[in-house]
């Protein structure tokens, strides 16, 4: 088991690029060095709140309760989730504004004319059917008011299309999301945070958290709130997809691949997805816990996790194995 994981996990890596694995590798010896030598983070962290012999040994953040609707659907819901992204207010306008009642009036239009036809044009009623096989004016109404439907549905769509695809600012929090089978990896390569994996919390422990089942997971994918994101997602195994529906991000993890996210959270709080691929047995068993901290809180996570904070300089220089990020999943199993 642990052998062919850590077989996955190099094949993972095999077709990523020279200039990847170099990248690779420098992350590497930032996160050994940081695991090496505990006093690094602290002199490199530059935060003035904690002195420096103890900035190693900064506690985490007390994990944050979910609250009960947000983040998670909710029971009987049959629309989306509220949205905590911008990305995620537009295209919840888009859907239930524009795209709903549109879809509404044109179906009960449909309708209404099919009763009309079905009841005025009978045989009873009608005996002799009339010839009529053109219309002018009918049949430039059914053209140009359809084309005008569609060019009101367009320009916000395409605006939207491109909105999920924007390119992360250089400062966006950059985390490299792996799916395996079945559970996720999180890792922090700007942050120095080597690759830890979250797996799904048993019924008893998710309800003793006061945490939903099957959405719940042990460790969680900790983001700032208010600060853009970026998401390097890719699948160590077989194909999964990173979904969070609140946060407006659905992303496929294909092995051997780099998929990028872009997205910023607007307000502190616990959310929650699941993988969105059918992706093998335990393909329920995998959910995804995202936990939005404030941005002073999120930099004190990075510290107590070793990590130091962006912008702060690097732990280490280059020259490292590019093999080592296989290790970091197997040796939890
Ligand atoms: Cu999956």
């Amino acid at each position: 088991m642990v052998k062919s994981l850590v077989l996955a996990g190099l094949l993972a890596f095999a077709p990523a690029s020279a200039l990847n694995s170099q990248a690779l590798a420098q992350d590497n010896s930032a996160v050994a060095a940081a695991a090496d030598n505990a006093a690094a983070p602290a002199e490199s962290a530059g935060n003035a709140a904690a002195p420096a012999a103890e900035t190693a040994k900064v506690a985490a953040p007390a994990r944050m309760k979910p609250t009960e609707g947000i983040g998670m659907p909710r029971p009987g819901e049959i629309t989306l989730q509220e949205q905590f992204s911008p990305t995620g207010h537009t295209a919840r306008w888009l859907h239930d504004v524009l795209l709903l009642p549109l879809i509404t009036i044109i179906s009960v239009f449909v309708l209404l004319l099919m009763l009309y036809v079905m009841v005025r044009f009978r045989r009873s009623a009608n005996p002799v059917p009339s010839k009529t096989s053109h219309n002018a004016l009918i049949e430039v109404l059914w053209t140009v008011v359809p084309v005008i439907i569609l060019l009101v549905i367009a320009v916000p769509s395409i605006g939207l299309l491109a909105d999920q695809y924007k390119p992360a600012p250089k400062d966006a929090v950059t985390v490299k999301v792996t799916g395996y089978q079945w559970y996720w990896g999180y890792e922090y390569p700007d942050n120095g945070i080597p690759e830890f994996v979250s797996n799904m919390l048993p019924k008893e422990k998710a309800e003793a958290n006061g945490e939903p089942y099957l959405l719940a997971s042990d460790t969680r994918l900790v983001l700032p709130a208010g600060r853009p994101i970026k998401l390097i997602i890719t699948g160590a195994d077989v194909i999964h997809a990173f979904a969070v529906p609140s946060l407006w991000v659905k992303m496929d993890a294909v092995p051997g691949r780099l998929n990028e996210k872009t997205f910023t959270i607007e307000k502190p709080g616990v959310y929650y997805g699941q993988c969105s691929e059918l992706c093998g047995a335990r393909h329920a068993f995998m959910p995804i816990a995202i936990e939005a901290l404030p941005p002073a809180q999120f930099d004190q996570w990075v510290l107590s996790q070793g990590g130091k904070l962006q912008g702060a300089a690097p732990a280490a220089s280059a020259a490292a194995a590019p093999a080592a990020p296989a290790a970091a999943p197997a040796e939890k199993l």
